[in-house]
């Protein structure tokens, strides 16, 4: 297999790079690709130094796949460039996500829709991915009406500006602003750009991207993304309303049955999930696992997910796995 990271010198690049380098994954050759400041760059993998190279010259090299990870708008412009030269881009942009033609996929719960034709195969947003990880397999169980989600992220979600805002307030030093605010001892309710209907960009992902991967319209979500100074993950409060009621200790049963879900829900030591130890982890880790007694069939959760692992780029290699395994390129 030849594999092409586009935006590869990223934040969620760089760490396709490591997700790579760590899993069994079956490549022959990879190219890394970036902007025309970044050819000639040398990256390394595996102990190999190997050169960064433009756009047009990665399609010219015809890959296999390409995992994308460039912004919105070069994967408008070159992700059907590469899919009509036959390569199969795997975009982590918000681009594709919501086109009607493609697929959205998490490889836990829907990558078995995935046929030979997806030339442009879209992955969701982190704080959608880790949220419905957690979901999907309570919902199968117990059919969810509602949804009530509150984020706590990290700064690595908005790039490598915004870890660097962080650090330099840290230190002392002025620097640029990713953010309109400070965010060191701050918490600002703003990710992503503001809508017509005063919800977040991100709020909205949060909304249709779980209604469009669970396949299911009827799923009332409604979400509030808070972004705080934390850089090893996303949190989020999780309220979920089913048609039917559920036991906990069966809820834990059937998380604890997830593949990709972890619980850490021991309140006797103080267990739960938090970022700094779901850091540099392929987990989503959920706890504080308990009935909301303010109405009926109703679940409260923690959710907790390195946001440029599973949230990114370890969704898309996971994507690209399951293609290869099962003869889809
Ligand atoms: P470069 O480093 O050359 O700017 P992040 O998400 O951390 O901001 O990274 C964005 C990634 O997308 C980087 O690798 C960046 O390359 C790449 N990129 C941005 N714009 C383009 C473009 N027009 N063509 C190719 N790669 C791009
Ligand atoms: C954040 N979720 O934390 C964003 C980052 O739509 O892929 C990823 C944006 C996206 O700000």
């Amino acid at each position: 297999m030849k594999i092409a990271i586009v935006g590869a010198t990223g934040l969620v690049g760089s760490v396709m790079l490591k997700v790579l380098e760590e899993r069994n994954f079956p490549l022959d050759e990879l190219l890394v690709v970036a902007s025309q400041r970044s050819v000639g760059k040398e990256l390394t993998f595996k102990n190999k130094q190997i050169k960064v190279i433009s756009i047009p010259e990665a399609i010219k090299q015809q890959p296999d796949i390409a995992l994308f990870s460039a912004g919105g708008s070069t994967s408008l412009e070159w992700a059907p460039k590469f899919a009509e030269a036959g390569v199969t881009v795997i975009d982590n942009s918000s681009a594709w996500r919501m086109d009607l033609e493609k697929k959205l996929v998490v490889p836990e719960i829907n990558a078995h829709t995935l046929t030979k034709t997806d030339k442009i195969i879209a992955n969701p947003n982190c704080s959608t991915i880790q949220m419905v990880m957690a979901l999907a397999p309570l919902h199968r169980k117990y059919k969810m009406k509602r949804v009530v989600v509150s984020t706590y992220q990290s700064v690595s979600g908005t790039g490598i500006k915004a870890v660097e805002q962080l650090e330099n307030e840290i230190a002392g030093i002025k620097g640029e602003m990713a953010y309109p605010h400070p965010i060191h001892k701050n918490a600002i309710p703003h990710c992503d750009i503001f809508e017509e209907n005063g919800y977040t960009k991100e709020e909205m992902k949060l909304v249709r991207e779980t209604q469009k991967i669970l396949d299911d319209r009827t799923i009332a979500v409604t979400a509030t993304a808070v972004r705080i100074p934390t850089a090893g993950g996303h949190s989020e409060a999780v309220n979920v309303e089913f048609e039917n009621d559920f036991d906990l200790a069966e809820v834990r049963q059937i998380l604890d049955h997830t593949d990709g879900v972890t619980v850490q829900d021991n309140l006797e030591v103080n267990t739960y999930p938090m970022p700094m130890y779901a850091n540099g982890k392929d987990e989503v880790y959920v706890g504080r696992i308990r009935r909301d007694g303010s109405q009926p069939n109703t679940l409260n959760l923690w959710v907790v997910s390195d946001n440029l692992r599973k949230g990114a780029a370890t969704n898309t290699v996971q994507i690209a796995e399951y293609l290869i395994k099962n003869n889809l390129v």
